[in-house]
């Protein structure tokens, strides 16, 4: 697909700064995210899942990007230096890393979402954007901001909040919306329990996506007035969008309308892979022959840091008869020597032993996996050394015991997990 086909008019995304919301924990990761950031967490054997906001707005035009930290910083920075480094202001282009750092207030943390962008307007207003893209760090899709930012300017509202079509019931974990035959909004409620249906369709819900588009000037007046009030939690969700719902003008803007799909991509794809179980799903279904979300569309590229590495290597066992992969990802550096492997990422790095079998296993960079080992529907973090003959998958009741297992039957395996197994 060309992108350029669907431009109307000038590109605003040069006039426009790209704010990744990078902050949040993430905790339905459970141990995955005990040392890193949600946005930090490895996703499709090469890259973080920060890497998607980051990748749509370069691709969409945008040039000046800013990122808010603040929960366990460290692996997420360390990546964005590595890896996002490129900017140039020299070419009226930069790149800030903005951890919550008490530049304003005597609290150490941002408080809410809005009180992250607050904290840093002069930063903000130094690089003087007309318009501002606020975003999460935190989830899978791929978008066109440009397309949103032309139907911003076309309508004059105040904010623009990308939207989405849900089941009913997963509209618990989101803001949900009304809106008028224009797309207004004309209620908003953040993670309602019983949340409303769009109509004539009782089992679906309007979704924000969590992603706004403001005028910079009217952003800053705004967030202004919210610090102003008093109660204020200080947050996009929460407080600004309702405020603005209200009070101002809101549209809604369809995810479906700047969502970026390569021929093979059968639909609209958007996840929040904020669970174990939706963690793992996501990845295993990029072993599909076609997946969902396609990862090599060379029209929108997947921008990472990502290690200089010699190739991938497979190695026969003393059978002859082990030593592949199939229906599987990768990565650089990584030695399959005799095992089997099905339906699993590699991660960069990873070493599998001989007769060792792998299937549906999200296995995330330096990890070894031992002789004989058998692992089924795993997610294996870092650096874990898997013993000798280790048996995953077949007996429900003791994986439960030993590691982190979901309801639905998903595996998680930590180094500490391994270190107290009494094998
Ligand atoms: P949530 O994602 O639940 O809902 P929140 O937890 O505030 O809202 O996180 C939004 C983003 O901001 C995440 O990427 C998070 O990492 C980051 N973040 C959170 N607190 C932060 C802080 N103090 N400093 C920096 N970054 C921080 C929001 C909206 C809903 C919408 C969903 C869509 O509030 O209306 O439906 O996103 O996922
Ligand atoms: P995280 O996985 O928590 O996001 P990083 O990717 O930033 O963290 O790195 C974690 C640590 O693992 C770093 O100190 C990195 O240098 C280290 N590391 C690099 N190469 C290897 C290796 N071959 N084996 C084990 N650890 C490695």
């Amino acid at each position: 697909m060309n992108l350029h086909h669907h431009r109307r008019g000038q590109p605003l995304a040069r006039d426009a700064m790209a704010y990744v919301l990078a902050g949040g924990r993430g905790s339905r990761l459970h141990e995955m995210t005990d040392t890193r950031a949600k946005p930090a967490v490895y996703f499709g054997g090469k890259s973080r899942i920060i890497d998607f906001a980051l990748s749509n707005a370069l691709n969409s035009g945008i040039r000046r990007i800013g990122v808010a930290t603040q929960y366990k910083a460290h692996s997420l920075i360390r990546h964005l230096q590595h890896g996002w480094n490129f900017f140039r202001p020299e070419r009226n282009e930069s790149f800030d890393i903005l951890p919550a750092s008490q530049r304003v207030s005597e609290t150490q943390w941002y408080e809410g979402t809005a009180d992250a962008v607050y904290q840093n307007i002069d930063i903000i207003e130094s690089h003087d954007p007309e318009y501002m893209v606020i975003l999460a760090g935190d989830h899978i899709y791929k978008m066109d901001y440009e397309i949103m930012l032309q139907q911003h300017c076309e309508s004059g509202a105040d904010v623009t909040v990308a939207c989405m079509e849900v089941p009913r019931m997963e509209a618990v974990a989101f803001g949900v919306m009304h809106v008028d035959g224009t797309d207004k909004i004309i209620d908003f409620v953040e993670k309602p329990a019983d949340p409303p249906s769009i109509p004539g369709d009782p089992d679906v819900a309007l979704a924000s996506l969590g992603i706004y588009v403001f005028s910079t000037r009217f952003l800053i007046e705004e967030l202004k007035r919210d610090a102003a009030t008093p109660g204020s939690s200080r947050d996009f969700g929460k407080d600004i969008i309702p405020y603005l719902v209200k009070h101002g003008r809101a549209q809604a803007h369809r995810f479906s309308a700047s969502c970026v799909r390569s021929d093979e991509e059968p639909k609209a794809y958007w996840r929040d892979v904020g669970t174990v179980d939706a963690y793992w799903e996501a990845n295993v279904d990029l072993t599909d022959v076609i997946p969902e979300l396609d990862l090599y569309d060379r029209e929108w590229p997947l921008w990472t840091y990502s290690e200089i590495t010699p190739p991938a290597k497979f190695v026969h066992d003393i059978d002859g008869r082990r030593g592949s992969a199939v229906a599987s990802l990768v990565s650089g550096n990584c030695i399959v020597s005799g095992s089997s492997i099905h339906r699993s990422l590699l991660s960069t790095g990873v070493r599998t032993h001989s007769f060792a079998m792998l299937d549906e296993a999200v296995v995330l960079p330096y990890c070894h996996v031992g002789r004989g080992a058998r692992l089924r529907k795993v997610v294996i973090d870092r650096g874990v050394r898997i013993p000798d003959g280790l048996v995953v998958g077949d007996d429900p009741e003791l994986d439960a015991r030993r590691f982190r297992r979901t309801d639905k039957g998903v595996v998680l395996i930590t180094q500490p997990m391994i270190d107290r197994l009494d094998l």
